[in-house]
């Protein structure tokens, strides 16, 4: 049956379900933004890839992924959050989204800074607090050799394996020094952030008055951090000089992050 909304494909968290993942984030604040017609499809790990393949025919695709959408008509579906945005700001200009701007890659280049610092913490807590059990084995299989070098197979790895437990373990060893390590690691990139934040003197987002992809990229991050749980909310606020210019952000774009499970 056509449908005037559009479908926004995203990850459910365990009961009570509630967006969670940074890069859907950045397209459900869009939607949000732009008051654009929506509903949400929520697809577990294991879902996405048959779900979405159909709609992607011929096309040489390595990793289905969310924030996929499909536009009204049911027809046209588009994967990848960046992708997503352009599409959006031209069928939907107002108001208006700055998909570019001068500070864009710096922005992204901190985020993956800042991803890198914490990836092993990510990867250890994602599936323990946010996921249904359901999605436990995909985690593993696909996440356990991002822990290892050069994400080798389990059996190029041999007796060297380290498993998402392991890794876990080691965080927490030691009253959590290595976690704390790894905070500590990302806090000058936060800072720099928090920089470029107080580079426009004239308004809470990155360009100003203006809204960027940017700022949903960075709220979308904050938003995920703050959602593993309080406990890291506060050891990333702990691993900033400055932390003002972040809680500002969120402040202005609350009306954007309310809608959250549907
Ligand atoms: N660059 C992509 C990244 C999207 C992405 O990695 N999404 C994750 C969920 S947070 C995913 O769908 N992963 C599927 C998988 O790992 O099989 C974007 O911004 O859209």
């Amino acid at each position: 049956m056509a449908s005037h909304e559009i479908v926004l494909y995203d990850i459910p968290s365990r009961p009570p379900c509630r967006a969670w993942s940074l890069n859907t984030w950045r397209v459900r604040l869009i939607l949000n933004y732009k008051n654009i017609p929506y509903r949400t499809e929520w697809l577990e790990y294991p879902d996405i890839k048959p779900k979405l393949s159909p709609h992607f025919p011929g096309q040489q695709i390595e990793t289905y992924t969310v924030p996929t959408i499909a536009l009204p008509d049911g027809r046209e579906h588009i994967m990848n959050s960046r992708q997503i945005a352009k599409v959006l700001e031209a069928k939907y200009p107002s108001p208006p989204l700055l998909l570019d701007s001068p500070i864009a890659k710096r922005v992204t280049g901190l985020l993956i800074k800042i991803w890198d610092a914490i990836e092993v913490i990510i990867l250890t807590h994602v599936h323990k607090r946010l996921l249904d059990e359901v999605n436990f084995p995909f985690w593993r299989e696909t996440r356990e050799p991002w822990l290892n070098p050069d994400h080798a197979t389990k059996d190029a790895a041999g007796d060297q394996w380290k498993t998402l437990d392991t890794a876990e373990a080691e965080l927490y060893a030691n009253g959590g020094a290595l976690l704390d390590e790894c905070w500590a690691n990302a806090g000058p990139a936060v800072d720099e952030i928090a920089q470029i934040l107080r580079e426009s003197p004239e308004g809470p987002f990155f360009c100003g008055e203006k809204v960027s992809f940017s700022d949903f990229q960075w709220i979308g991050f904050l938003l995920f951090i703050r959602r593993i749980g309080q406990d890291q909310w506060d050891k990333m606020k702990a691993s900033a000089k400055d932390f003002e210019p972040h809680e500002e952000l969120l402040r202005a774009a609350s009306d954007w992050i309310k809608r959250d499970d549907h």
